[in-house]
């Protein structure tokens, strides 16, 4: 059996915010090698997995020593041994000897690493690409990109409430097409940014640094962009936000910093209704707090008939709360982030689970990333429909964009780019 894993290691690598982060390394018998990099949220939900890092003064704190060391320790000798092509079994292994209900005991971080490493060798091993040796041979589509143009929030230092200001192209008909309009939109925004006012550089995930007066001041600049860049806004493209309202409050009340106003749920969601309303917006994430499960089912049921709503905080990748939220209605779409939950196959059976229910599926990178592009693979491979990466400037962005240019190239005429078909149904009719 080639496919032995025979060794497991760990190390500490760099991340995009200059912050510690793990890598882990699997070799099987056949001296095939699988590598992955954790990434690492800001915005984080309560219900997350958690990573384990050293704390102390080293590295503000941010070391991950503690979370390597377990690799080596502890991971290594139980895993060893396994089929890498058993990625179940090895998953739930990991699950087994961390032993909590967030990985906290061994660490996100370390186990994220070494489950999608495995994962990478196994496809190794198979000589395949790794979306393809996911497919199974099934035809799988290109997914639509989600692509920020601002970023605010907890990524900007609460320059904004609002955490992504993203664009989307449903009808641009391959991925390659949707980057070149977004980049017209990305530096058609810049001019805007630039006339406003000292441009200021950039937020953590690469999109521009958000000078505005209001929430509403940069729904008018991205609209303005989308038209300024040549293109129809509502037309070939629209708008995507992630408020990322965890971070703004609870059930009990909101706060919109740059609007100066305290909200309950209710006018938060009506809030948000009434943007859907005024501007071209397609999709609206974690619109309320990870466990307001009424505000988002209210706005759910207001426009989610034509507009994706999408659940990450509020979901965390975890098909559990996957159904949970499908029973109250409070979605029509969920984020797959697998170091939410810390395995490849918790992370899909999450998508899998709102797949059942006729969900949108967007694979996402978080805003502490790297090189890695695992999750490019996930998306096509896992046949989402969509994938968010962040914005259009840093390598760690572009790695992802560039690794979806070369898959859509391999696949050749048999490309077919998800498009309107990416989303729940109501929402690709009320496209078409
Ligand atoms: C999110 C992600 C990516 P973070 O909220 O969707 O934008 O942010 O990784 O900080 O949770
Ligand atoms: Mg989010």
């Amino acid at each position: 059996m080639t496919a032995r894993i025979t060794s497991v290691a760990g190390r500490q690598l760099w991340d995009s915010r200059g912050r510690p982060t793990v890598e882990a390394e699997v070799t099987l018998e056949s001296g095939v090698v699988g590598r992955a990099i954790a990434p690492a949220g800001a915005s984080r939900g309560a219900h997350e997995a958690v990573d384990l890092r050293d704390g102390g003064d080293a590295f503000g704190g941010y070391g991950v020593g503690r979370a390597v060391s377990a690799i080596g320790v502890e991971i290594s000798p139980a895993i060893m041994g396994m089929d890498a092509r058993e990625q179940g079994a090895v998953d739930a292994a990991l699950c087994k000897l961390d032993g909590t209900t967030n990985k906290a005991r061994l660490g996100a971080n370390a186990v994220v690493a070494v489950s999608m490493a495995v994962l990478h060798a196994a496809a190794a091993d198979a000589r395949m690409p790794l979306w393809r040796y996911l497919a199974e041979g099934r035809s799988v589509r290109i997914p639509l990109p989600e692509i920020q143009i601002f970023g605010g929030g907890a990524h900007a230092g609460r320059r904004t409430d609002v955490q992504d200001f993203m664009i989307m192209c449903p009808r641009a008909g391959s991925f390659r097409r949707a980057l070149e309009i977004t980049d017209d939109v990305y530096r058609a925004a810049g001019r805007l940014m630039e006339e406003k006012g000292p441009l200021t550089g950039v937020a953590d995930e690469g999109g521009w640094w958000p000078n505005f007066s209001s929430n509403e001041d940069a729904l008018d600049t991205l609209t303005r962009a989308i038209e300024a860049g040549g293109h129809r806004a509502g037309e070939d493209v629209f708008i995507s936000l992630d408020i990322a309202a965890n971070e703004l409050g609870d059930s009990s009340g909101y706060n919109l910093a740059l609007d100066d106003r305290r909200m309950s749920g209710e006018e938060m969601g009506a809030r948000i209704i009434e943007w859907t309303k005024n501007y071209p917006i397609l999709s609206v994430e974690d619109p309320a707090g990870q466990d307001d499960w009424a505000t988002m089912a209210a706005v759910t049921a207001a426009v989610g008939d034509h507009v994706q709503i999408i659940g990450d905080d509020v979901l965390v990748t975890n098909a559990k709360r996957v159904e949970d939220a499908h029973a109250a209605d409070a979605c029509n779409a969920a984020l797959i982030k697998v170091n939410q939950v810390g395995t490849v196959t918790e992370a899909k059976a999450a998508l899998d689970a709102a797949v059942v229910h006729g969900w949108g599926a967007i694979v996402s990178a978080r805003s502490g990333e790297s090189e890695d592009v695992t999750i490019a693979h996930l998306a096509t491979g896992w046949d989402a429909g969509q994938l968010k990466v962040g914005s259009f400037t840093r390598s760690e962005r572009m790695a992802k964009w560039n690794e979806m240019l070369r898959i859509e190239e391999a696949m050749g005429s048999d490309a077919v780019f998800a498009g309107t078909s990416a989303f729940a149904a109501p929402i690709a009719q009320a496209l078409a």
